[in-house]
């Protein structure tokens, strides 16, 4: 017998892995200001603390990205066992070939074969540490480009990208993948090496089948048809994943479905069309975000919140009176088939299957009750609060 739409839902939605990023438990900011908060965790240690926090209350977070250099230590081993001891893992690792000086011109496109060797090398010591953490994922954002028509030649700078994702790819272990992300601008503004989805899955095409292509929801130009291109990657078998955010204007990295929920669902709506919603489908869902004004561990809490509300909504559609509608032409019945379903409260639904965890329904109530953010902000009172770059 077929799996009733409610009792999959539930269980999509009881299985489902949000992995939250080190980074935004951090100070962040603007280029003009980066404002300090309180209990701000001064070691990758206690950044784990709090995505521990954020995994104990939501019941679907048990991992957190790393961003290396921000989070080197001496014993990544260690680091693992730390995390596993609360209850989490080490998920993907984030190589950093942007914040120095020699990275100009570029990391692994830069004209000069002595920076593209040391940009190379870094990504392999990324791929030791994800042997060391257990990470099978490697994500990879270059912030390599050009200001100027004429500054560099464009194929050239496709072709040293290649060599060098070529041997990290080669490094890697069977178990890793290579999840190459893209951003159509910024920092560079004439070109970026890998400005979009097409640019990325060309890369992995040639790399191999265990690259594929990372989609930051905030990097795409106003007016992009994420969905569409999400669609595509996923026929393909090339959606490795999402960094997920909100953006307003450009790269604004804002909580998850606050600046427009709809975009979100319908995003969710083509990965369960494709099943990839299954828990062993690969396609791994993580928060990108800086919190810059709102505290931040419950901002992640609510963020997790926005994907689960958008992802039961995405689970109730119904897909056959859909399919019914789109195949005999019903162009507002079919359309009417998606709103119901976007239109419905799903928060009885989720506080539900939360209860079923034996979580607190209401994991934002339950952070402000449990006198966490208290002991945070007295306990890291003294130290240096790590933040972006730091
Ligand atoms: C770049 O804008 C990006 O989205 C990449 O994923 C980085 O690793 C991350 O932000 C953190 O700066
Ligand atoms: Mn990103």
């Amino acid at each position: 017998m077929n799996e009733d739409t409610a009792t999959r839902a539930r269980r999509i939605l009881r299985a489902q892995r949000i992995e939250t990023p080190s980074w935004a438990y951090g100070n962040s900011g603007t280029r003009f200001k980066v404002f300090a908060q309180a209990g701000i965790p001064r070691t990758p240690y206690e950044k784990i603390d709090d995505a521990a926090k954020v995994h104990e209350l939501t019941g679907v977070a048990p991992s957190i990205a790393l961003h290396i250099p921000w989070d080197r230590v001496d014993d990544f081993g260690a680091l693992a066992r730390y995390a596993a001891d609360r209850g989490i893992a080490l998920g993907a690792i984030n190589p950093n070939v942007f914040q120095e000086d020699d990275y100009r011109l570029g990391s692994v496109c830069n004209p000069d074969p002595a920076v593209r060797r040391k940009a190379v090398d870094h990504l392999l010591e990324c791929v030791e540490i994800g042997r060391a953490t257990g990470s099978r994922v490697l994500s990879v954002w270059l912030a390599d480009g050009t200001n100027y028509a004429g500054q560099d030649d464009i194929r050239a700078r496709q072709d040293r990208m290649g060599e060098a994702l070529r041997e990290v790819y080669d490094r890697m272990p069977e178990s890793m993948r290579l999840l190459l992300e893209y951003k159509f601008f910024e920092p560079h503004f004439y070109t970026m090496d890998v400005p979009d989805w097409g640019t990325s899955f060309a890369q992995c095409l040639r790399l191999g089948e265990r690259a594929q292509v990372l989609v930051d929801t905030g990097h795409h130009a106003p007016g992009t048809n994420i969905e569409f291109l999400v669609t595509i990657l996923l026929r393909e078998g090339r959606l490795g994943g999402f960094h997920f955010n909100s953006r307003n204007y450009a790269d604004d990295d804002l909580l998850v479905g606050a600046a427009d929920p709809f975009q979100l669902f319908r995003i969710l709506h083509e990965i369960e069309g494709a099943g990839a919603l299954e828990p062993d489908s690969g396609v791994e869902f993580m928060l990108d975000q800086c919190h810059n004004l709102e505290p931040k561990v419950p901002a992640m809490i609510r963020s997790i919140m926005n994907v689960q509300e958008a992802t039961a909504k995405a689970l109730l559609v119904d897909r056959a009176r859909l399919g019914q509608a789109q195949v005999s032409g019903d162009v507002l019945g079919a359309h009417a088939v998606l709103m119901d379903a976007f239109s419905t409260d799903v928060r009885p639904l989720l506080a539900d299957v939360r209860r079923d965890a034996g979580l607190d329904p209401d994991p934002l109530a339950a952070y402000h009750r449990g006198g966490y953010q208290q002991r945070i902000e007295e306990e890291r009172a003294g130290g240096a609060a790590m933040g972006w770059g730091a």
